[in-house]
C-alpha cells in the first residue's frame, strides 16, 4: 500500500467517524427499470412490461444504422451466446428520426419488441450505452451466462444538457500506455463522456511525437522520465492516430495538450535553446511546479510552439487544441501577454479551437475557451465559452479521504457527493450557464502507475460528473441509488473502483 503524503499530524486530526450500525447499505437495488440509468436521461416512463432477449431476436437496422446495430450486437453476444444477426427485420430496431437532433435519442421497450431512435449515429450511440445498463449485469460477462435476458419496458427520451462533457488524463508525469487509454475510453465512453482531454507535456516528460523536433520524445519520452523515473515512454504518431480512430468509434473526441509557457522543463531538457540562457535544466522526476518557462524574447520560442501546434493540428481530427497556460509563475506577466499574443492566433492559423486553462483569459484570448480549474485564484473576466472542472469538485487525483492511497489533497479530499453536489451553470457568478460549454474531470498522474490506480481515483468520481454534464436536475439521493445498483457491473467488467461509504451496496459488490 503505497502511504501518501501523510503528516502524522493529518492522521491524528482525523475524525474518527464511526458509520452507525443502523446506517446499513439500505435496501438490496431493485431490478433496473428505465429510471436506473447513468447519467439520468431527460424524460423516463415506466411501464410493468419488459422484453425478453431470445436466441430468435434479430436486430434491424437501415443502412446508416448498421455499424452502430453492430456495435450493439457485438456487445450483447459473447454473454448471450445468441446470434443476434443484424437484418432488414427485427424485434430491436435502430432507425433515424429526424425529429430528433444532436445527441438526442428515444428508446421504446414494448413486450415484443424495442425500439432506438436518433436523429445521429451518436444519438444511437449513446442510447446503445442506455440499452446495455438496462439488460441484466450478466451481460458484461465476457463468457456465456445462464440468466432471464430481460429489458425492462418503458420509454426514455434523452438528450445531453451541456454538449462537452469531458475527461482528463495527465500522460506527462506518468506515461499511460495507449492499452491503459483505450480501457479508460471503454469506460467513459458507457457515461456518455464525449471528450478525452489527453495532458502530453508536462515539465517531467514530454509524450507525443514531433516530427521537426524529435528530441523531445527521445529525450523527454525516453524510459526514467516522469514522477520517481517511473513514467517513461511517449506515443508516436501512428499509436496517436490508433487512438483517436478508438476513440471515435465510441463518439469520444481526443483534445490534445501542450502546456505552454509554463510546464516546459522537459522541452528545455531535449533543447537547451528554449531557455533564455541556452543551458539546459535537469530531468525532474519531482512533483513541484511553476519554475519552468519558455522565453518569451526568443524567437525560436515562436518557432517551436508553431511547428508543435501545426504537427499536433495535422494529427487531431477533432476542433479543438489544448495550448495549456496554467501556473506560468516563472514567466514575468508582461511576457506571459507578449507569447500568447503571439501564439493563441497559430491554433486558429491550422485550422482548431483553442482551449486553455483559466489563466489565458487574462491575455485578451479572443474566442478562446476557457478551462475553469483553479476555485483559489480568480477568473478574468472573458466573453468566451467557459469549460468548468473546478479543483474541489471535478479533479480525479484528489483523495477520497486522507487514507486514500494515491492522490493528492492540495484542493482539499472529495468524496462522491462532492463531486455530485455542484452546478456548472450557477458556479461562477460571472459565467451564466449560456457560456458554459460543458464539463471536464482532469486526472493528474502525479501519484498515478497504472490502470487500477486510474480507475480507483476516476470510479465513481467521474460518474458523478458524466451526470452534472448529461442530466439536467440533480438528485443526490437518486444518484447513489442508481449508482450503487451499478457496482456489480463494474465488479463483472474488473473495473477497480472505490467502494465509497457514502453509496449503498456499492461496497457489498466490490466484495462479492
Ligand atoms: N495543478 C496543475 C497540474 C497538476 C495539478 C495536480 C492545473 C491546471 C495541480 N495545473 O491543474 O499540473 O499538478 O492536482
Amino acid at each position: 500500500m503505497r502511504l501518501t503524503r501523510l503528516s502524522v499530524a493529518a492522521v491524528l486530526a482525523l475524525p474518527l467517524a464511526v458509520t452507525p450500525a443502523s446506517a446499513g447499505p439500505g435496501p438490496r437495488p431493485q431490478p433496473i427499470t428505465v429510471a436506473g440509468v447513468l447519467p439520468a436521461p431527460a424524460r423516463v416512463s415506466p411501464s410493468p412490461e419488459r422484453f425478453i432477449l431470445t436466441p430468435a431476436t434479430t436486430i434491424a437496422a437501415e443502412p446508416a444504422a448498421v455499424p452502430m446495430a453492430e456495435q450493439l450486437a457485438a456487445a450483447l453476444r459473447p454473454a448471450t451466446g445468441f446470434r443476434l444477426p443484424v437484418s432488414e427485420g427485427g424485434a430491436i430496431s435502430l432507425r433515424f428520426d429526424n425529429a430528433i437532433t444532436g445527441e438526442g435519442y428515444r428508446l421504446t421497450v414494448h413486450p415484443d419488441r424495442v425500439e432506438l431512435r436518433a436523429g445521429t449515429p451518436h444519438g444511437l450511440f449513446n442510447g446503445v450505452q442506455t440499452l446495455r445498463q438496462l439488460l441484466p449485469t450478466a451481460i458484461e460477462s465476457d463468457t456465456v451466462q445462464q440468466a432471464e435476458w430481460t429489458i425492462p419496458g418503458g420509454e426514455i427520451e434523452d438528450t445531453p444538457r451541456f454538449a462537452y462533457r469531458s475527461a482528463m488524463l495527465d500522460l506527462a508525469r506518468h506515461f499511460h500506455t495507449p492499452d491503459e487509454v483505450k480501457r479508460y475510453i471503454d469506460q467513459i465512453s458507457r457515461f456518455k463522456i464525449n471528450y478525452l482531454h489527453l495532458h502530453l507535456t508536462d515539465d517531467q516528460g514530454w509524450r507525443i511525437q514531433i516530427d521537426s523536433w524529435p528530441r523531445l520524445t527521445a529525450v523527454s519520452g525516453a524510459p526514467g522520465t516522469g514522477v520517481r523515473g517511473l513514467g517513461g515512454g511517449f506515443l508516436t504518431k501512428s499509436d496517436y492516430r490508433d487512438l483517436v480512430a478508438y476513440a471515435a468509434e465510441r463518439y469520444v473526441t481526443i483534445v490534445p495538450e501542450v502546456d505552454m509557457p509554463g510546464h516546459v522543463n522537459a522541452a528545455q531538457v531535449a533543447y537547451p535553446e528554449l531557455t533564455c540562457d541556452g543551458v539546459a535544466p535537469k530531468p525532474r522526476i519531482d512533483i513541484r511546479v511553476g519554475y519552468s518557462s519558455l522565453c518569451a524574447g526568443k524567437e525560436v520560442t515562436y518557432r517551436f510552439a508553431e511547428d508543435v501546434i501545426r504537427e499536433l493540428a495535422v494529427m487531431t481530427p477533432g476542433p479543438y487544441l489544448h495550448i495549456g497556460g496554467d501556473e506560468a509563475h516563472s514567466t514575468p506577466h508582461a511576457d506571459y501577454l507578449r507569447f500568447q499574443e503571439r501564439v493563441l492566433p497559430l491554433v486558429q492559423k491550422y485550422g482548431k479551437i483553442t482551449i486553455g486553462w483559466q489563466e489565458i483569459a487574462a491575455a485578451n484570448p479572443g474566442n478562446a475557451i476557457i478551462q475553469y480549474w483553479n476555485h483559489e485564484a480568480e477568473m478574468p473576466e472573458t466573453a468566451g465559452k467557459v469549460i468548468m472542472s473546478p479543483a474541489n469538485r471535478a479533479y480525479l487525483d484528489m483523495q477520497y479521504d486522507l487514507l486514500t492511497p494515491g492522490g493528492l489533497h492540495w484542493a482539499g479530499t472529495t468524496e462522491v457527493d462532492d463531486a455530485y453536489s455542484w452546478d456548472p451553470g450557477d458556479l461562477l457568478p460571472a459565467v451564466p450557464e449560456g457560456r458554459v460549454l460543458g464539463v471536464e474531470a482532469p486526472l493528474w498522474s502525479e501519484t498515478l502507475r497504472d490502470l487500477d490506480d486510474i480507475e480507483f481515483l476516476a470510479f465513481p468520481r467521474l460518474v458523478a460528473i458524466a451526470e452534472i454534464g448529461w442530466s439536467a436536475r440533480s438528485d443526490w439521493d437518486s444518484f447513489r441509488t442508481r449508482l450503487g445498483a451499478h457496482g456489480p457491473r463494474w465488479t463483472r467488467q474488473k473495473v477497480r473502483f472505490y467502494s465509497s461509504p457514502q453509496i449503498p451496496w456499492l461496497r457489498e459488490s466490490a466484495a462479492r
